[in-house]
């Protein structure tokens, strides 16, 4: 007998912080839940997870959470409220917001974490929808919006992404991703080191980063300068068109612009790309050689592409290299993600440029606007100015560009709630901070990887305990903010709308039980209810459309590999002289996720961040380890404490980003120590690549110094 939610016992669910989604079993004692151990009986992710997926369970009970609303009472201090009274202000306000400066002086952020929660994510966007509002902000420009642009040139619709099929493959190139330490994103790999061992046992895998990161050091390393991607996968491609190793019969048969792109890559220089990149010619044309010598061959990039000023284009030019390396479209290779819901085995339009930012004009990627503007939509007056933000599972003060001015910002709003389980640094400026649910206390099934399954794999979990204290779903507070308001979530179907006529509201959960029924998953006899008999998740045996066209939302039915997109920021890649003075790169850490785990001691306790930096670095700044020193640049200045290593490449240095908490209500956190690099990114229109929007965040120029001794 399996324990029902809430019973002592072992509980077979799955974690939800990463797109891993890695089977767990937790223990609950006392309707807690006590301990977590890796679910051996997972078919996908067979007996792995991390460290922070068997540690979460002191999130969901960590005294610091907030599990009844808190209301703000003076600067920095919060008291309980009820939930009426905190709902009947919150809806009170909005409305007379609305009525008085309309919709979109109500603005929005989305973090990440609330991705992997199916009713908040998906409760939020109705939410704002139901509002009226466009000003959605989030975790998107400084994480996704580059790679979903290129998505837009190439296939006509954002969601529409070539993913590598990594169990398959011979070998792989990455650009700017770790997944040994990320865990993998925008590629589903719940066991990542056996995949890519596998991989590498094969045929091999070159890791492409300034940093020798955890994967470049186990596998083979290519040191390259900050954001000159761009150069390496311009030469590649010439290569290949001038060896004659391009797929001339998958091009012509598939793709649109490949004569244009051939053309401009005669401007392209070897002995220019060599510069800029610090990779030699033979290596470059070498790497394209590779990649070519078996069609079980893949290139796929992260974020470390994602958030330069050519980060568009370096996607871009990275699916090219998939399409003229004939990469694409076959087992081993790269190909879209193989539909599971009803609707998903087909593309759907729009996506790109549907709003503009009222500060920079700048379009909207898949709805979001660059955070980087967000601090100004606040604080300039004029029609459209924010005077409301909702944030849901984001701390925009760490997370996101912005600094002393978002806090001011954040200062001067009319209404300000977070829905989040603690009150984090952006949250200690909130009206309210209202609670919602770890995901040990929620039904879900795992949406994130949807976007990245070549094999798909579905699990259903119950919740496993019951909530804390009066924490609730943040889609019922959503529903309840709404019908104080006299609105209600907009239905998307038929059979929505026919639950509401009746009085009732479907939850996102049935929504989606609905979309697996309806579609390949459901073809093959798949449900919520049927997933109920497969505790430990599924491998679904559905057909893999490999480089499915339907995907493809052109009107021609076309890859395209040119637009007056690309030709734009391909002139000003070409333009532009490199970038001087010391680069700034962020780390990530297998312990944290983003900032919000480290109020958890056993994750935390752990870590120092410091400041990585070559030794010639270092000696040419008179630092040596352990010391103290001040980053800088135009925007302000941080004091980090210098580690001296070989793992980066000449003049970058590396700092863990969403460090330096202190104003919230996380005392573990509060005492990590770290600084917060994000003071160094600025704000407004200047530091956003302008056709994704997307924070300009990795290998910004920054100054070093000693710091001078207290
Ligand atoms: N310098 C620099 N900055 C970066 C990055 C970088 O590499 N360098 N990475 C960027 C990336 S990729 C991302 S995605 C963003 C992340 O940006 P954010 O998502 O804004 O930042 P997080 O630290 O993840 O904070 C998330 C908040 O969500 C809350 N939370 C956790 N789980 C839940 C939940 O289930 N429900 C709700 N309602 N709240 C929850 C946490 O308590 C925390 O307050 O950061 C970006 N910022
Ligand atoms: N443990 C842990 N796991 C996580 C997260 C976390 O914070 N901690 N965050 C999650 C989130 S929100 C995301 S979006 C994913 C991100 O997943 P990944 O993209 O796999 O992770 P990153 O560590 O950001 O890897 C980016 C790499 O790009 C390199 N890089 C920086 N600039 C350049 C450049 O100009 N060119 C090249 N080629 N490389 C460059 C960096 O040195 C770094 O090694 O990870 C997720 N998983
Ligand atoms: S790898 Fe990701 S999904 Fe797996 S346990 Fe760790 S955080 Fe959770
Ligand atoms: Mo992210």
């Amino acid at each position: 007998m399996r324990p029902a939610t809430g019973e002592d016992g072992d509980h077979v669910t799955f974690c939800r912080i990463c797109t891993a989604v890695c089977g767990l079993v937790a223990t609950v004692e006392d309707g807690k839940v006590v301990r977590a151990r890796p679910d051996p009986d997972n078919p996908s992710s067979q007996g792995h997870a991390c460290v922070k997926g068997i540690s979460y369970h002191a999130v969901t009970h960590d005294p610091d959470r907030v599990t009844r609303p808190m209301k703000r009472v003076a600067p920095g201090r919060f008291e309980p409220v009820g939930w009426d009274e905190a709902l009947n202000d919150i809806a009170r306000r909005l409305s007379a917001i609305i009525a008085e400066h309309g919709p979109d002086a109500v603005a929005s952020y989305q973090g990440n974490p609330p991705a992997y929660a199916t009713d908040g994510m998906t409760g939020f966007r109705m939410f704002l929808k139901a509002l009226g509002t466009t000003k959605i902000y989030g975790a998107g420009s400084q994480d996704t919006n580059a790679r979903f642009t290129a998505n837009w040139v190439l296939y006509g619709s954002p969601l529409t992404i070539d993913v590598p099929d990594v169990n398959n493959a011979d070998f792989m190139i990455i650009f700017g991703a770790n997944p040994l330490v990320s865990n993998g994103s925008l590629i589903f790999t719940p066991r990542v080191r056996h995949q890519l061992d596998a991989v590498a046992a094969r045929g091999g895998v070159v890791v492409v980063d300034p940093r020798c990161s955890e994967t470049a050091a186990r596998y083979e390393h290519v040191a390259i300068e900050p954001n000159s991607d761009c150069w390496l996968m311009l030469a590649m491609l010439r290569t290949l068109a001038e060896e004659g190793l391009a797929d001339e019969a998958f091009l012509a048969a598939r793709c649109a612009g490949w004569p244009e792109l051939r053309a401009a890559l005669t401007g392209i220089e070897f002995a220019e790309a060599a510069r800029r990149t610090g990779i030699g010619v033979d290596a470059i044309k070498a790497l394209a050689r590779r990649l070519v010598a078996s069609p079980r061959s893949v290139c796929y990039g992260r974020v470390g592409i994602c958030r330069g000023p050519y980060a568009t284009l370096a996607n871009f030019l990275l699916s090219a290299l998939n399409m003229v390396g004939g990469t694409f479209g076959h087992e081993g290779g790269s190909t879209f993600a193989t539909p599971v819901l009803a609707g998903s085995d087909r593309a759907t339009t729009g996506g790109y440029d549907e709003v503009r930012s009222r500060i920079g004009n700048f379009p909207s990627v898949t709805q979001f606007l660059p955070s980087a503007v967000m601090p100004d939509d606040i604080l300039e007056p004029g029609p459209g100015q924010v005077r409301a933000l909702l944030s849901l599972g984001g701390n925009v003060l760490l997370a996101a560009p912005g600094g002393e001015r978002l806090r001011r910002g954040l200062e001067q709003l009319e209404l300000s709630v977070s829905f989040d389980l603690y009150i984090n640094e952006a949250g200690s400026y909130a009206d309210y901070v209202l609670p919602g649910l770890t995901f040990y206390e929620r039904a879900d099934l795992p949406m994130v990887p949807f976007m990245s399954m070549v094999q798909p794999f579905l699990q259903y979990t119950e919740p496993v305990i019951a909530p804390v204290g009066e924490a609730r779903s943040e889609f019922d507070t959503f529903c309840a903010i709404l019908g104080r308001m006299g609105l209600r979530m907009p239905a998307a179907s038929p059979e929505e709308a026919a639950a509401q006529a009746a009085g009732g509201q479907m939850r996102p959960l049935e929504v989606l039980d609905g979309a697996i029924r309806q579609g390949p998953a459901g073809a093959a006899g798949w449900s919520i209810d049927r997933l109920r008999d497969h505790p430990h998740g599924a491998m679904l045996d559905i057909p893999i459309p490999w480089g499915n066209p339907d995907k493809i939302a052109h009107a021609d039915g076309r890859i395209h590999l040119w637009d007056d997109l690309i030709a734009g920021e391909l002139d000003r890649l070409l333009a532009t002289p490199p970038a001087k003075g010391l680069k700034l790169l962020s780390r990530r850490d297998i312990r944290s996720h983003n900032g919000w785990l480290h109020n958890v001691d056993r994750l935390v306790r752990s870590q120092k961040p410091t400041l990585h930096i070559h030794p010639d670095d270092a000696a040419a700044h008179d630092l040596a380890d352990g010391d103290r020193a001040i980053l800088s640049n135009r925007f302000g200045e941080i004091e980090v404490e210098v580690e001296v290593n070989a793992d980066h490449l000449r003049g970058t240095v590396s700092y863990p980003h969403c460090f330096g908490h202190g104003s919230g209500g996380w005392q573990r956190a509060n005492r990590a120590g770290g600084a917060n690099i994000n003071i160094l990114l600025g704000h407004g229109p200047d530091v956003v690549e302008a056709v994704s929007g997307t924070t300009l965040m990795d290998g910004i120029s920054v100054e070093l110094r000693a710091a001078q001794p207290a």
